[in-house]
């Protein structure tokens, strides 16, 4: 039996008495979207006649999802992370500027604090027998073309069984391992030394990959490395590219994948001399070009709470 109680004086009332909107005290910008969104909840059972069962359903998933530290990932599962980029590319659009290596989320694994250094660094710490060497590298220009020096590129990527360093369920990777950071100099240049990457799966029994299961959708994402590229006189820019000619380039639970970002994986040998574990190894040439900042201000720092370590 479908009742319509939403727009009864009780329940607005309610609503306003819940989210303490009429008074002065408190975070008003807090309370109206804490308003907003319980408001659209409530509608929502009414319009859908959302049982208690499945209301009680939703909050113990709730609970789960904070046990399992799932939020961040759910966000990305949902589209929620992308819709968040589509909204900046919109914005970005509506003032002019376009151009520019295409952002695309950050993702929930990023780890604060990796060894800087100048020019090149290689990042792979710790030996993983199935994964073959890669080498990353390119350059960093901006709005009008030029190198920019000083930029400092930032990268993150997952090793042969799909795991990142300090999230590692089996515990098997140091601290920043596959993580690293370096400083352009005068040429633009950057260069990461590393292990070519897997694709990353939901862990299987977590919060995310339950809701998945239930709306008949895959946690993978295709094989990715993720990038921050900041400099002074740019806005930072927020990346990632795919590895060509994964299958599930088209098909990322997280809905990361863009055009621009799928750059030629070329064979090369000489990886003995680069101190690569083979001298036959992967190159992917990746340049990167940032946006100029607005009225003087990067408009598109995105603070979120992130892990963070020291090396
Ligand atoms: C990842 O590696 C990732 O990049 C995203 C967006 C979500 C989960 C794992
Ligand atoms: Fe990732």
């Amino acid at each position: 039996m479908s009742v319509r109680v939403f727009e009864t004086k009780e329940v607005q009332e309610l609503l306003r008495a819940a989210t303490n909107i009429d008074s002065n005290d408190g975070n008003a910008r807090f309370k109206q979207i804490v308003h907003r969104l319980l408001g659209d909840l409530f509608k929502a059972i009414d319009d859908l006649d959302i049982t208690p069962d499945e209301v009680w359903t939703g909050i113990n998933y709730l609970n789960k999802l904070g046990q399992d530290g799932e939020a961040a990932l759910l966000a990305a599962g949902l589209g929620l992370e992308k819709y968040l980029d589509i909204r900046m590319d919109a914005s970005d659009k509506a003032i002019g500027i376009d151009g520019g290596t295409p952002r695309t989320i950050e993702g929930p694994l990023y780890v604060a604090g990796a060894p800087l250094r100048d020019g090149v660094s290689k990042i792979d710490i710790d030996p993983d027998v199935d994964a073959g060497p890669l080498v990353i590298h390119g350059t960093v220009t901006g709005p009008d073309g030029q190198q920019v020096a000083g930029a400092v590129v930032e990268c993150w990527h997952a090793n042969s069984k799909g795991f990142y360093s300090h999230f590692d369920p089996t515990g098997a990777q140091s601290d920043f391992n596959l993580r690293g950071a370096v400083r352009t100099g005068a040429d633009g240049k950057y260069e990461f030394r590393t292990l070519m990457p897997v694709g990353y799966g939901c862990p299987p029994h977590g919060a995310t990959q339950q809701l998945l299961d239930e709306i008949a959708r895959h946690g993978n994402r295709p094989a990715h490395v993720h990038f921050f590229v900041t400099s002074d006189s740019q806005r930072k820019l927020t990346t990632q590219f795919n590895i060509e000619g994964d299958p599930l380039i088209w098909d990322d639970f997280a809905y990361a994948t863009r055009e621009d970002l799928i750059p030629h994986v070329a064979e090369r040998s000489g990886g003995t001399a680069l101190g690569l574990k083979a001298d036959t190894y992967k190159d992917i040439e990746f340049n990167i070009s940032l946006t100029p900042l607005v009225q003087g201000k990067d408009n598109q720092i995105v603070n979120r709470l992130r892990a963070s370590a020291t090396a």
